[in-house]
């Protein structure tokens, strides 16, 4: 019965997206929901070894796919795009089933969802990137693929009035903030990635259940540097490039150098929301300074893993 009205509804809402009201951004948006939501609940089924790499956009997800088949493959370059291997399930219909059911396990996936969207049953990597970083890159993404001809102020307020397709940066993290100690779940940021690459491929083989050749991690390693995957851009770009680069500058502080004060202070509503709970959930601060992008130092956050595997079997 829910999933005859869910296909009238959403055949009616086709119909009407393919005439005038298609050009409507929030009803082409509700839509993809849609047709999101009756993919998820009648026709994809997760495996409890399948691993989601999930993000707010343009916070590390590319990188983190092509970590993720580096360690499976054992750092094979042998395909076309990382689509390809680590499908972006978003996007995916009831047409893609036979290729994601033909993965070999563990299967990989990339996705934008918030913890309550997301297929559930299966393990899930998070990484997080600090807001103001993730407004310049969200910002040269627009230009690069969403014909946006605005400036950086105009692009902040679009952000912060949850205008972009990702919506709000501060909803996003907080839907997967209060599970970042569940077993199948691992909390990673971009900026501990990039203090300790190495450290990050032993974390997630060790959370994906992939037995890591130690031999092999300097490969690994330069095989998922920024300068290596430049030279392989056309492998990541998600074809709709126009302009620039889809691997641009992969650096940390980038918010700092290109938003000014009004603009800093125009993402810090946001920014509040988050680490406001990341205090209550973590009162030793450890948590608040990595949602701030600051690595850790200490390799604290690493303690729980052992754990995970354990409680995973
Ligand atoms: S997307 O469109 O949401 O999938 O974008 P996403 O992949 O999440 O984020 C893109 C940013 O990640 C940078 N990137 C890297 N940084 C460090 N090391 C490596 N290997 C790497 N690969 C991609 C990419 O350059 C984008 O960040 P900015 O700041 O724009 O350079």
């Amino acid at each position: 019965m829910h999933r005859r009205l869910l296909d009238y509804g959403i055949t009616v809402l086709g119909l009407l997206a393919s005439g005038v009201w298609g050009l409507m951004g929030p009803l082409h948006s509700l839509l993809m929901r849609l047709r999101w939501k009756r993919f998820r609940m009648y026709q994809f089924k997760t495996r409890p070894d399948d691993v989601f790499i999930v993000t707010y956009p343009k916070s590390g997800t590319t990188w983190m796919q092509m970590i993720a088949w580096q360690l499976k493959s054992g750092g094979s370059l042998d395909f076309r795009h990382i689509e390809d291997v680590v499908p972006f399930i978003d996007r995916c219909g009831p047409a893609e089933l036979p290729r994601l059911e033909a993965l070999e396990s563990p299967r990989f996936f990339k996705s934008h969802l918030s913890y309550e969207d997301v297929p559930p049953g299966a393990r899930y990597i998070y990484v997080v990137r600090n807001l103001k970083d993730v407004a310049v890159s969200y910002y040269y993404h627009h230009l690069l693929m969403e014909d946006f001809r605005g400036g950086l102020d105009v692009f902040v307020k679009m952000l912060v009035n949850r205008r972009t397709n990702g919506g709000s940066w501060a909803r996003h993290v907080l839907s997967w903030l209060e599970h970042r100690n569940a077993p199948n779940v691992l909390f990673l940021s971009y900026e501990e990635m990039q203090a300790d690459l190495p450290g990050t491929i032993r974390r997630v083989a060790q959370f994906s259940g992939i037995a890591l050749d130690e031999e092999r991690l300097p490969l690994l390693v330069e095989q998922c540097s920024v300068a290596f995957m430049k030279k392989l851009e056309a492998r990541f770009d998600p074809r709709l490039s126009r302009r620039g680069n889809f691997v641009r500058k992969g650096e940390t502080g980038e918010g700092l150098r290109e938003l000014d004060a009004t603009l800093q202070a125009a993402l810090a509503a946001e920014e509040q929301q988050v680490l406001d709970r990341a205090r209550v959930l973590d009162s030793s601060g450890a948590l608040e300074r990595l949602l701030r992008g600051e690595a850790p130092t200490n390799g604290a956050a690493t303690e729980a893993e052992p754990q995970k595997q354990q409680k995973m079997g």
